[in-house]
């Protein structure tokens, strides 16, 4: 339905009205901006330390900017309508147009060029997400209820250990147990044993689970997957040379009653250190498994 403007005269009153609709239209893009441009202040996806995060990210930003011009275009022309033709100004409704089908064709396909638009570097990013060829590190990744196993294949192979919520998180997390937990550093956030990977290399991970569907995430590598009983999943990331460090992340699935306490953790290592790690790992493996020597409790690292 359209509406045709009654004769009367509002000359007085544009410059105001024009004002507004200019001021609206700062006021969006203002936000759109600022959500758009910090990434540290907790209003956006974080842009991570991986190609593929940083591509998730590039393509993120590029359908919310579609999505302002959208709603700029959309909210412009509405409000634009609703003040100009409004009945207190004399517009009479056109009762005369019912149907057009250029209008029809026009929004029809001004969309789905929109999407067309949107669906071409998406699906690239999906092709990239599932090519997990030409790894060079695999580890088997399975969720329990409520902590993950992590067995090293590859270079690696042979380490294998479970990792659970820290005690001090654990310790404060009990009903009545008098701590505070704003007290307790990275609460909830914290394993006994992180999952220990090298920069610069392509892991893939093999997920599986061995009770119900849990999910592996990390919110920085852009890498999340469910751990499904009875099916391997795979997800695969390369973390930025001289990106090293600890990274953060919890099971993304409600997977019970502990749901919220079997976070991930993944140290980050140069190469060279992640070797070292892996030795020192494989040599406290050899000593528990050499009969008579007690493993060292600190290593845990169990033979396979
Ligand atoms: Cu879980």
């Amino acid at each position: 339905m359209s509406v045709t403007r009654g004769n009367h005269d509002d000359s007085n009153s544009q410059p105001f009205r024009r004002a507004w609709a200019i001021a609206l239209c700062l006021a969006a893009l203002g936000v759109a901006a600022n959500a758009g441009a910090n990434t540290s202040n907790g209003y956006n996806l974080p842009p991570g330390v991986t190609s593929l995060s940083r591509d998730i990210y590039a393509l993120h930003m590029e359908v919310f900017w579609i999505c302002v011009g959208i709603a700029v275009v959309v909210f412009g022309v509405m409000i634009y309508a609703l003040v100009k033709f409004r009945h207190s100004q004399g517009a009479i409704p056109d009762t005369t147009l019912l149907h057009s089908t250029k209008v029809e064709i026009i929004w029809t396909v001004i969309p789905v060029v929109i999407l067309v638009v949107m669906a071409i570097p998406a699906a690239k990013v999906i092709l990239f997400m599932e090519d997990t060829r030409n790894s060079e590190l695999s580890i088997r990744v399975t969720g329990y209820q409520w902590k993950w196993q992590y067995q090293y294949m590859d270079a690696a192979e042979g380490v294998n250990f479970f990792s659970t919520l820290a005690r001090d998180s654990n310790f404060a997390r009990q009903l009545h147990s008098g701590i505070d937990p704003k007290t307790v550093p990275n609460y909830l956030l914290e394993v006994d044993k992180p999952l220990v990977i090298p920069s610069g290399t392509k892991v893939r991970l093999l997920l599986t689970s061995q009770d119900v569907i849990h999910a592996w995430w990390v919110p920085d590598f852009g890498a999340k997957r469910s751990a499904i009983p009875g099916f391997v999943n795979e997800l695969w990331f390369r973390v930025d040379p001289g990106k090293e460090g600890i990274y953060r992340g919890q099971c993304a699935a409600l997977c019970g009653r502990d749901h919220g306490f079997m976070p991930v953790v993944v140290d980050v290592r140069t190469p060279d250190d992640f070797k070292k790690w892996v030795d020192e790992q494989k040599a406290a493996l050899k000593q528990a498994a050499t009969p008579g020597d007690a493993a060292p409790r600190s290593a845990q690292v169990l033979s396979n």
